[in-house]
This record gives structure tokens, C-alpha cells and sequence, in this order.
């Protein structure tokens, strides 16, 4: 019972919903509806920050990573409409590192002050398993202290399909050459109405719930996302969010699920419009209403701003994500938030909002820097 939640003080519409949150009872597909398409967003805010306060009192979390993108060459170029990341081998803006440049790009871009480098790329038709491998092996022996956080489960997919193999031995190549989690992309949304749409031919959702739920049975974590913001319904959503729920029920894996906030620009999709903030809030706080068995909800700042990720912190979020350096993902599709952030920046954001900061490693076990 979360007794300083008074039903009566808020609108009609998300009575039940209130009632439901004060109760500690968990919300059905028709809350998750109208926690996506309430206009009272701020109502909504305070159910999801009783719930957030709850969980993590008032501590935020961030943590010290780095992205890298070994290659953006994508046989799903064209299938992925929403992308801008992607590119057909011949196109002017596409790349591919060399291992030894991967490896050089992860020391050039902080080394051993990292504890995540957070690595995806495009599906590559010519890299083997073994070529990944190789790459995991020799960042591990570089960079002993920095957790591996790689591939989504489109490209563990993509292995599986391309070495003709199963997903587990995918995983477990993987782990062996130093895999230490998974990251949540590549969820966009599961329904084939809106698949069939943003990204016909890519993994569907069934795959990609079953690649997750492979990893959480061998002990890996991984993260869950939403990309929100383009043909989707609300509809669409709750589908999706109920799923993401149902595995967590089954298997425990998931640490964070990141609301996705869909950016039009340099794509296929042929859409004009970038989210709301009050959109962008509204999907963090039903997250954190609805998902009550994932612990942390992230604001990705680089995705929403970091004005908005400091403002979503009272709105159900309780992480921020990191340091990043050099985001590409977002900054290709036209976000204009700078590309890193420093711990001190960082720490500032989440204090100027009343919170604590907290380093977390990939895990959210909390890290002492010396000053
Ligand atoms: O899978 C691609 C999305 C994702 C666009 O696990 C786009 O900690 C908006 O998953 N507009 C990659 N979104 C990013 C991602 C992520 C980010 C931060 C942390 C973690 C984590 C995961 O970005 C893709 C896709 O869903 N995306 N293009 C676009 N135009």
C-alpha cells in the first residue's frame, strides 16, 4: 500500500490507474492505454515518481561508457526505414574498421577509465562470428576492467543465421571471447502491423524475445527498448510493453528498459515530426508504471536532450545512461545533443534536479573513483 498516493487528487481518467499504483497492484492492457494517451502527464509523473522514489530512493544512475561502431554496412539498409545509421557497402557514408582500428578506437576514446564500451554495428554480410569474436578477444585483453555490452539481438540473429547455427552457441562463442551483456536495441515495436512498415524482413519479435530470453537462461543481462514516436499506436505499445513484462516474469534478465524517441531525419521512413516533451515524459512514466518488474528506467539523454532526461528523472527515470562518447546511432538520424558528456557535467545535471548521483558499472553495482 503506498498510502501518500490520494486517488481523490487526481483526474477522473486515471482514477483506476491511482488506485491501482497506491494499492501496489499491478496495471492491465487498459491502464497501460491510458497511461499512453493521458494529456495529464504531470498527474502521471508523480504516480511514476512515488513508484521510482521507492525503488531507488533518490540516487541516479550513470555510468562511464563508450560506443563504438565496427561498421555501419547493413543488408537490412533498405528494410529499416527508420534508420539512418545503415548503408550498402558502395555508399559514400558507409565504413568498416579493421580489428586493429576497433581496437585503437577504444583507446583513443578513454581506455581504461571506461567500464562499458557499448558496441553495435550494422549486419555485415562478409564478417564471420569469428571476425567478432576476435574483436571481443583483443578489447578483453586491452581493457581487462571494462565490461563488454554488445550486440543487439538483431545482430546475434543475423550470426545465428549467417554461420547456421543456433542461437545459444552464438551466445556462448561469444561469451567465451569476453560478451558480457546484451544491449535492448532493435525492439522498435513488435507488432508485424507496424514491422511490416518501419522494418519488413528483419528479425520479428518473436526472435527477438527469444534471442533475450537464450541469454537471461545463460546468466547473461541484457536491456530491453521502445522506439517510439513514428506509425505506432498506443495500441501497438501496450502490446509491446505487456510483452516485455511477460519475459521479465519468465526469466529476471532485463536491467533497464530505454524508451526509444524516433528522430525523422536522413531516412526512408519519409516522416517529419520529432516527439513531443511531453510525449517523451509520458513514455518514461508509463514505463515505470508498467514494467514493475525491470528495476531501472532510463533517460538517454543523448536521445531526449539533457534538459529533458533531467526533468524525466522526476517522471520515472532513474539513470541517464553515460559518458557515451562518440554516439552515432542518434546524431546520423539529426539529434543535435552533443556527442559526450563528462562525469562532472553528469554529476551536475542529476544534483541540479535534486537527486544523487551514483556511477554504476554495466551491472548497477555502485563505483568509487578516487576525486
Ligand atoms: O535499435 C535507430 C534506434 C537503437 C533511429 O541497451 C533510432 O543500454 C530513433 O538500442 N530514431 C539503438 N531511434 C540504440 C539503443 C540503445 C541506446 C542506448 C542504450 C542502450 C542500452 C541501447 O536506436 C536501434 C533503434 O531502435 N534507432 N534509428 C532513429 N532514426
Amino acid at each position: 500500500m503506498r498510502a501518500t498516493i490520494d486517488p481523490a487528487s487526481f483526474p477522473a481518467e486515471l482514477a483506476e490507474v491511482a488506485a491501482r499504483v497506491r494499492a501496489g497492484e499491478r496495471l492491465g492492457e487498459a491502464e497501460t492505454l491510458t497511461c499512453l494517451t493521458t494529456p495529464h502527464v504531470l498527474h502521471l509523473g508523480r504516480l511514476a515518481d512515488a513508484v521510482r522514489r521507492e525503488l531507488h530512493g533518490d540516487r541516479v544512475f550513470f555510468n562511464v561508457n563508450r560506443h563504438i561502431n565496427p561498421t555501419n554496412i547493413c543488408v537490412y539498409t533498405y528494410n529499416c526505414k527508420f534508420c539512418s545509421f545503415a548503408a550498402l557497402k558502395d555508399e559514400p557514408h558507409a565504413w568498416q574498421m579493421t580489428l586493429d582500428e576497433v581496437w585503437q578506437n577504444a583507446a583513443d576514446q578513454g581506455g581504461n577509465d571506461v567500464t562499458e564500451f557499448h558496441i553495435v554495428g550494422g549486419l555485415h554480410p562478409d564478417l564471420d562470428l569469428a571476425w567478432y569474436e576476435r574483436m571481443l578477444a583483443g578489447l578483453r585483453e586491452r581493457f581487462p576492467s571494462a565490461h563488454l555490452k554488445a550486440f543487439t539481438a538483431i545482430e546475434i540473429g543475423w550470426f545465428a543465421r549467417r554461420e547456421k547455427i543456433p542461437i545459444r552457441e552464438v551466445l556462448e562463442r561469444l561469451t567465451a571471447a569476453g560478451l558480457g551483456s546484451l544491449p535492448g536495441g532493435g525492439a522498435e515495436i513488435f507488432h508485424p502491423e507496424v514491422r511490416e512498415v518501419i522494418c519488413d524482413g528483419k528479425l520479428d519479435a518473436d526472435e527477438w524475445i527469444e534471442v533475450h530470453r537464450v541469454a537471461h537462461g545463460m546468466g547473461l543481462k541484457s536491456n530491453c527498448t521502445m522506439l517510439y514516436g513514428h506509425v505506432e499506436s498506443p495500441a501497438h505499445k501496450v502490446d509491446h510493453l505487456l510483452r516485455l513484462r511477460a519475459l521479465q516474469d519468465e526469466t529476471g534478465g532485463f536491467n533497464a528498459f530505454i524508451p526509444l524517441a524516433y528522430h525523422p531525419e536522413n531516412n526512408y521512413l519519409g516522416l517529419r515530426w520529432h516527439t513531443t516533451g511531453l510525449d517523451d515524459l509520458r513514455h518514461i512514466a508509463t514505463a515505470r508504471l508498467v514494467l514493475d518488474n525491470i528495476p531501472h528506467v532510463k533517460a538517454y539523454w543523448v536521445m531526449i536532450g539533457p534538459k529533458l532526461a533531467q526533468l524525466a528523472l522526476s517522471f520515472g527515470a532513474d539513470d541517464l545512461d553515460g559518458t557515451v562518447v562518440r554516439e552515432t546511432i542518434y546524431h546520423m538520424a539529426g539529434a543535435e545533443t552533443a556527442q559526450a558528456m563528462a562525469i562532472p557535467e553528469l554529476e551536475r545535471v542529476i544534483r541540479a534536479a535534486g537527486f544523487t548521483p551514483v556511477e554504476r558499472d554495466t551491472l548497477y553495482n555502485p563505483i568509487h573513483r578516487a576525486a
